[in-house]
């Protein structure tokens, strides 16, 4: 094995981990990253060359390169990502589980000369601003530059890191192969390397704070800093040492006339439009919103009792499809250069394309497979032929987003004064509402998800998937214990706990119409929840809780009618008590749903009986 540079740490327990990592995947090289623009231009070059990536137009967009992947490696793959407890209940019933010794077995013959003819690279990464109190250390290993390029972007990379971790200091190890070995001078050939399905391993070890991925090299399943480490293994951190890890946007809301901040988190199922919220331009003169994270916040009580969030991550990792500059004027701006693409388009004059990009569809493109694509081209079944894959995304840095705020990178965090909760719900849930109370706010946590359509799931039209604190495929333990790591958190003491909320942007009238506008829109209700926050805020009290009365959320300049907003604040019982059904079913499924979960439930349905 060629060592392409001196190992910059003299911390004894990275050395021997890395050691005993290369003796088991026998790469041809090994490489320490520094985190330098010079690494990642040098990769960039390398997969360009190699034909793995293409570069892009510079004049259109600057700095910026382009990868397909494997049509099989797309997106994460939940059916193979595992949480290995010593004891299955600890994973909990909505988990896959291993046990982790066979695991291991397993998964050490999969890794087994996994590297042949590659490069391991290590890559010291801070999830947090470097330093912070609340931030943590990961080393990953790699034989994919795609990943590390990534890592550049989503984390901090590099030597500083190894300062801060010092000769004694602890990371979280984060193993990962493609899972593809090169022999005898083989290459890839610009081909995007992966292993098969069944081969695919996304594992982690709550108890020992180990993530073990093999196979893909794709988004979540690779850059092992954003869903393995900042939730799943960072939950179980959390619920140990009384914090909070959590699948949430955090935005900066300023109110003009008095320069008032407030900082909001929100929790939302996929598709929900959470980087858009994040990002949001404000439809109602004098205020503004600026992003601190689009989609992990790790939260931690200082010593008054604040609790204060950081985005541990540095960048975006952002779905393509469906981005353009009225839905999300900001995400288009982040990515306008600097950006890896992976799964776009490629147009002619060498810039992206996706559905539901501004303008007319191109007339030819080189599709996400890397074929030509007309927009006339239609699939065996008679529908259009995507030129990006739905899941194509755009790795871009928060620094490069127009609205990122200034004090984003604070290394004590923001000051957290409300959680949103939501999920697209056509009916039954309000516009928005408050809760009653910390353990009701849980309670709503809880019971979040999203209607799906009946082709989507094969299920009865109507349905909803519950995803609680959209957090299903994230935490890394028995969700029951989630539950109550939150109620324990209400009993922090001293703490200046955050209002909770839930906002539904989806509702429709019974003919199908969306009530609500959404977009910068929902800066309406944001206003609403800023002033709920510091007492104000006009408020009705009903059986779900603290609704806006009718004249509370500022319609002027929508078509919003006041029949829409009656509509929008309607609490029609009886469509709640068939919610109370359904979250009966939901809660069926834990085996440690806490006790105050359920007396939450039983106290809503007196108040909807009464
Ligand atoms: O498919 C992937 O690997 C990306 S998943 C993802 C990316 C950015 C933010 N959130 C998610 C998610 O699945 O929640
Ligand atoms: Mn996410």
């Amino acid at each position: 094995m060629k060592q392409l540079n001196a190992a910059p740490t003299k911390n004894v327990q990275l050395l021997a981990w890395v050691k005993n990592w290369a003796a088991i995947c026998e790469p041809e090289a090994l490489y320490w990253c520094d985190g330098s623009k010079e690494e990642y231009d040098r990769l960039c070059n390398e997969m360009v060359d190699s034909g793995l990536a293409i570069r892009l137009n510079p004049v259109k967009r600057p700095n910026s390169i382009l990868f397909r992947s494997d049509p099989s490696d797309v997106a994460r793959v939940e059916a193979r990502t595992f949480i290995a407890s010593e004891k299955e209940e600890d994973a909990g019933p909505t988990n896959h589980w291993i046990d982790p010794h066979e695991l291991k077995k397993t998964m050490l013959g999969l890794y087994q000369g996994c590297m042949h003819g590659r490069t391991m690279y290590v890559i010291p990464f801070s999830m947090g601003p470097v330093g912070s109190p609340i931030a943590k250390i990961g080393v990953e290993i790699t034989d994919s530059p795609y990943v590390v390029v990534n890592m550049h972007i989503m984390t901090r990379v590099g030597t500083r890191v190894l300062d801060v971790l010092g000769e004694k200091g602890e990371f979280v190890p984060c193993m990962h192969s493609v899972g593809k070995p090169l022999e005898n001078g083989e290459s890839d050939n610009g081909v995007w390397p992966c292993a098969p399905m069944d081969k695919k391993y996304i594992s982690q070890f709550p108890e020992t704070r180990e993530i073990w991925s093999f196979g893909s090299g794709y988004g979540g399943n690779a850059l092992l800093g954003k869903k393995c480490l900042a939730l799943r293994i960072a939950t179980a951190q959390a619920r140990d040492e009384g914090w909070m890890a959590e699948h949430m946007l955090i935005l900066k809301l300023t109110r003009e006339s008095d320069g008032k901040i407030k900082y909001v988190t929100g929790a939302f199922p996929s598709a929900c439009g959470k980087t858009n919220l994040a990002m949001l331009i404000p439809t109602i003169p004098g205020w503004k919103v600026d992003t601190v994270g689009d989609d992990i916040a790790w939260m931690k009580f200082n010593k008054d009792g604040e609790l204060r969030a950081i985005n541990p991550e540095a960048g975006f990792f952002g779905v393509a499809p469906g981005t353009n500059f009225s839905s999300n004027k900001n995400a288009m701006l982040s990515c306008a250069k600097d950006t890896i693409f992976t799964n776009v388009a490629l147009t002619d004059d060498g810039d992206v394309w996706w559905e539901g990009m501004d303008g007319d569809k191109p007339a030819h493109l080189i599709d996400w497979k890397g074929h030509d694509w007309t927009p006339d081209m239609k699939d065996a079944d008679g529908k259009p032929v995507k030129a990006a894959h739905p899941n194509a995304r755009f790795t871009a840095r928060a620094c490069n987003c127009p609205v990122i705020a200034s004090n984003w990178e604070d290394p004590e965090g923001v000051p957290v004064s409300a959680f949103l909760f939501g999920g697209r719900r056509p009916s039954t849930l309000p516009l928005v509402y408050q809760s009653m109370s910390w353990e009701h706010g849980v309670f709503i946590g809880s019971t979040v998800g999203s209607e799906v359509t009946a082709a989507a799931l094969d299920v009865k039209a109507g349905t909803v998937r519950r995803d609680p604190f959209a957090m299903l495929p994230f935490c890394g333990y028995n969700m029951g214990d989630y539950f109550q790591h939150w109620l324990d958190i209400g009993k922090h003491e001293g703490a200046r706990l955050p209002k909770i909320f839930c906002v539904n942007w989806f509702r429709k009238t019974a003919d199908g119409k969306w009530l609500w506008p959404g977009y910068g829109d929902n800066s309406r209700v944001l206003k609403w929840v800023f002033e709920r926050c510091d007492g104000e805020g006009k408020a009705q009290e009903t059986a779900v809780g603290f609704l806006p009365t009718e004249d509370a959320i500022v319609r002027d300049g929508t078509d919003v009618t006041a029949e829409d907003m009656k509509e929008l604040l309607t609490i029609d019982k009886d469509a709640w008590k068939k919610e109370l059904e359904t979250i009966n079913e939901h809660f069926a499924k834990f085996d440690r749903l806490p006790a105050e979960l359920e007396a939450q439930r039983k106290a809503l349905e007196a108040r909807l009986n009464a």
